[in-house]
């Protein structure tokens, strides 16, 4: 497409649609011209990507995520279908932004935080690999919430995303299935003497898919992201008839639960659990038919994915389909089910381990308890062959305490289970789920997390990517392991220059909408240090804060001493049940207004906490971070994953051995990362000799007293129980999180850092070795490892006809 015929299209897509011409019409109006050009361009593309998987009958992955958090479209649709600068240019000759026009699209934030990220990156990679893969999940009609601070508190508002439309989803009514909750079910012979269920007093609901394409780079695949809503189907319409009991039956897909890291147990939750699991595996057996080939195939046509224990109903939902509805023998089913299904594990904090009461599962889903009930029972059989030590089989089988334990059905359930970094994956084979792994060792794998690149390198920094297309050519933007190129201009002042310079430029974006937002005023001057993820005690925003009070205080005792700028920039958001996530939260806030307001710092300490991090103010904040912190205490952070987003964007990182901070270590070398910090093994230590004694660094450690005192003696107004609750939490219940432990090395860390700032040349060569080396994050290599080891999948060739 030229620019002159993008223009003729969209004048005519214009006037067809608002009959206007482009001087009348709103940014609104341009971006849903602009959006419904796009979806018809690349509709042809989704069709013929569909019909090339249907007449190579491809095996296809299926990625079951209760969380799918794309941000916005417009942009990445665009670079993805190659029209980026062609429209960008065409409409600049209408004398419009594009810039203008993406800022009308509303955030899908249909996730929490990394999880669901994750997922949306994998889809991403998933499509521009070419590889056969979809999202299944749900259609929450509202995201996650919209945080606002009020007199420093946060405040959830609701997130009415749809309510200015959705360009890119198609509903498919034709594809729409029925899912049933609640009743009685008994067993009886059929005419065969097979035992067939007999269902009375179902909750018939209709589950109605939308449909979103998921456009690969530049190679003409479009994937599917199919997103259920529930429905009152026709034949129940009678049953509902006030307005009352049609929200009830409409509540299902109605809101995101918020809980980051944190299993919440609700009715609700679980029906939304079963539901988009039933339509998922309703529709994909629905599909398998059309390809004729025989059910006992199944596996090698269709990989599921389970994305955390959420989907993990997949396991007896799949069962339930071969059984009952195409007639197989427990263990033809059981062998299918096996070979079909692979878990992935986010987290090993216990609070985050999905636990079911049996009474709550068997009221909803009897059916389906009925085979949670029998999986349980043949584990039990089978493992007391295999093991001497018979307390294994009460840590591991499914049902125990009157609860169903999710991850242990879906390892038992599944051929492959992976964690998502190195010592993430390491911990669950030898602590966490050390058990699962003496049962099923060949079931383990890592598969380290990776990003969009795309997305977080060249449409966030535009004025980086253009720098690098200067030094090292575009390669990187299709491989990014390309961007090792760079390395051969270390020492090359010039593009260090040019580097900086595009620091420069992101942070005075940055600068700006940090004015315009939050009406502060920070000097792009200053260091940049960001800490951006969910709020969260082991990811020790609270060490972050101690360090800021710390330094503050130094000030105020010596306000003349010598003290480097830095702007201590945070984003994250607390679950709203979270009550300790939100008293660090005020606190942040409250110390940000003391010390942005006190004369004494003459600006040479800025906090600032910006409203409503999502996926488009990351996109901002990013590019313009010069640290990025990477704290939480040892082990607990399963990777994360904004410390690769920073890392590609120049941010040296300050971290403990955590996570992909590890890897992210073994990448750039130590001299170009600011590790600190006890490590795993001592925190287990520490576990094991239960010898940790916080109120001991209170006590010996003058730093720490001034800093904890800060929070209890007025020094930071405003907070006289959020600080004791602070206070206590670190002294009275001796600090869970080891902040104090890691006070010390922390500072010494940080003072570092300022040091190294402060040589132009060395810190601008550590960036630039980190942008070069973060190609290996790129979630494209982490999909095609999913695709070769998991889920056997292979990348689409024209109409190959490899099963004849
Ligand atoms: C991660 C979650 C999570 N781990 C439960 N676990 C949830 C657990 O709604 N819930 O019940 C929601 C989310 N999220 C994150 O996953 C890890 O903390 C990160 O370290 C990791 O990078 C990310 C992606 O793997």
């Amino acid at each position: 497409m030229t620019k002159e015929q993008f223009i003729t299209q969209f004048k005519k897509r214009l006037s067809e649609k608002y009959a206007m011409g482009v001087e009348d019409a709103s940014p609104t109006e341009l971006y849903n011209t602009l959006g419904s050009l796009m979806h018809s361009a690349y509709s042809s593309d989704r069709h013929h990507t569909w019909r090339q998987y249907l007449l190579n009958k491809q095996k296809q992955a299926y990625y079951f995520s209760i969380e799918f958090l794309p941000g916005k479209l417009m942009a990445s649709n665009l670079l993805n279908m190659d029209w980026l600068e062609t429209v960008e240019e065409g409409l600049a000759e209408l004398g419009i932004d594009l810039a203008d026009l993406t800022e009308v699209e509303q955030d899908m934030a249909l996730g929490n935080g990394g999880l669901g990220r994750l997922a949306s990156c994998f889809m991403d990679s998933i499509a521009s690999c070419g590889l056969p893969g979809n999202g299944n999940g749900i259609r929450y009609e509202y995201g996650l919430f919209k945080q606002k601070f009020i007199d420093g508190h946060q405040v959830e508002l609701p997130d009415d995303w749809l309510s200015t439309g959705n360009v890119w989803e198609v509903r498919k009514d034709s594809k729409a299935v029925d899912v049933c909750f609640y009743g009685q079910v008994h067993l009886e012979e059929d005419a065969n003497g097979k035992l067939k269920p007999v269902y009375k007093n179902q909750q018939v609901l209709r589950a109605v898919p939308y449909d979103t394409g998921m456009i690969g780079y530049k190679n003409n695949i479009v994937n599917n992201m199919r997103l259920w809503s529930v429905e009152i189907p026709n034949s129940e319409e009678s049953k509902y008839r006030s307005l009352e009991e049609r929200r009830t039956i409409e509540d299902l897909t109605a809101v995101l639960y918020p809980d980051d890291s944190n299993a919440k147990g609700q009715m609700t939750r679980l029906a939304q659990e079963y539901f988009f699991v039933s339509a998922g595996i309703q529709s994909i057996v629905r599909y398998y038919h059309t390809l004729k080939e025989p059910i006992h195939r199944i596996h090698e046509y269709v990989a599921i994915h389970i994305n955390d224990t959420h989907p993990a109903l997949c396991i007896p939902e799949f069962m339930r389909i071969m059984l009952d509805e195409e007639g197989m023998s427990w263990e033809e089913a059981w062998a299918v089910t096996l070979k079909v299904m692979s878990y992935t594990n986010h987290t090993i904090m216990a609070e985050a381990m999905e636990k079911w009461p049996i009474d709550m599962l068997k009221q909803l889903l009897p059916r389906i308890y009925q085979i949670i009930e029998e999986i349980d029972r043949r584990f039990v059989e089978e493992t007391e062959l295999k093991v001497h030590d018979r307390s294994i089989i009460d840590r591991t089988r499914i049902i125990n305490h009157n609860q169903v334990h999710m991850a242990h059905l879906a390892i038992i359930g599944s051929h492959s289970i992976n964690g998502v970094a190195k010592l993430h994956s390491e911990l669950l084979k030898t602590v966490v789920l050390h058990d699962f792994y003496s049962l099923y060792p060949a079931r383990f794998n890592n598969k380290t997390n990776g990003i969009a690149e795309r997305r977080w390198l060249q449409l966030a920094n535009r004025p980086l990517s253009s720098v690098l297309d200067k030094t090292i050519g575009t390669s990187w933007r299709d491989n990014p392991e390309d961007l090792q190129q760079l390395l051969n201009y270390q020492d090359d002042q010039k593009v260090l220059n040019a580097l900086a310079a595009a620091k420069r430029q992101n942070k005075e974006n940055l600068a700006a909408l940090i004015k315009k937002t939050q009406d502060i005023t920070v000097s792009p001057d200053a260091i940049f240090d960001v800490q951006i993820k969910r709020l969260h005690a082991y990811k020790r925003q609270l060490l972050n804060l101690m360090h800021i009070i710390k330094c503050y205080q130094d000030i105020k005792n010596n306000p003349d001493s010598e003290f480097y700028p830095r702007v201590f920039i945070f984003g994250a958001k607390a679950a709203p049940s979270y009550a300790y996530a939100k008293t660090i939260i005020k606190c942040i806030n409250e110390t940000a207004n003391l010390v942005n307001n006190d004369p004494d710092v003459k600006d040479r300490l800025k906090i600032v906490f910006l409203e409503n991090y999502n996926v488009s103010l990351a996109e901002v904040i990013i590019p313009a971070a010069d640290v990025s912190e990477q704290i939480s205490l040892a082990s607990k952070e399963a990777s994360g994953t904004s410390n690769m987003k920073l890392m590609l964007n120049g941010a040296v990182t300050i971290a403990t051995l955590d996570g992909a901070n590890i890897e992210i270590r073994d990448a750039v070398g130590e001299e170009n990362i600011n590790i600190f910090g006890i490590t795993e093994q001592e925190v287990y230590d520490y576990y094991e000799s239960n010898t940790y004694s916080a109120v001991s660094y209170f006590e010996k450690d003058p730093v720490i007293r001034r800093v904890l005192e800060a929070f209890i003696d007025g020094t930071i107004p405003n907070i006289q129980s959020e600080g004791r609750e602070v206070f206590d939490s670190l002294i009275r219940y001796n600090d869970e999180f080891f902040v104090l432990r890691d006070f010390e090395s922390y500072v010494k860390a940080q003072e570092k850092i300022t040091e190294c700032y402060k040589d132009k040349r060395k810190w601008q060569k550590i960036s630039l070795i980190n942008i070069a080396n973060a190609g290996v994050f790129s979630a494209d290599e982490t999909v095609k490892r999913y695709a070769d080891d998991i889920w056997q999948i292979e990348p689409v060739t024209e109409y190959s006809s490899k099963k004849g």
